[in-house]
């Protein structure tokens, strides 16, 4: 994820995190942190760094999930990790 447009809104931005980081799959570890693979501990690919403040492809868990951390779609300067969002939506602009 290379570039982000501006950040707008009062969700806060949870995405400038993952900013300039190579995307983390099951079988390939691109994330910084170096005991673990993020995509297997969160359950879900993502550009993650250490690991992630956002998850869009998190798991669909429903909405908040007590003891399940970080492992849904959660955003985490709106509702934190302990929220599974139903649904996000990501939208890349053309050049
Ligand atoms: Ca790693």
């Amino acid at each position: 994820m290379s570039k982000l447009g501006r950040f707008i809104g009062d969700a806060g931005d949870s995405l400038i995190n993952q900013k300039n980081q190579k995307c983390t799959t099951y079988d390939r570890d691109n994330d910084i942190k170096a005991n673990l693979n993020c995509t297997v501990e969160y359950m879900g690919a993502w550009c993650h760094k250490d690991c992630h403040q956002s998850h869009l492809f998190g798991m669909y868990l429903k909405g908040s999930v007590e003891h399940i951390f970080a492992r849904g779609m959660c955003w985490r300067d709106w509702r934190g990790f302990y929220y599974s969002y139903k649904v996000m939506q990501m939208m890349v602009r053309p050049k």
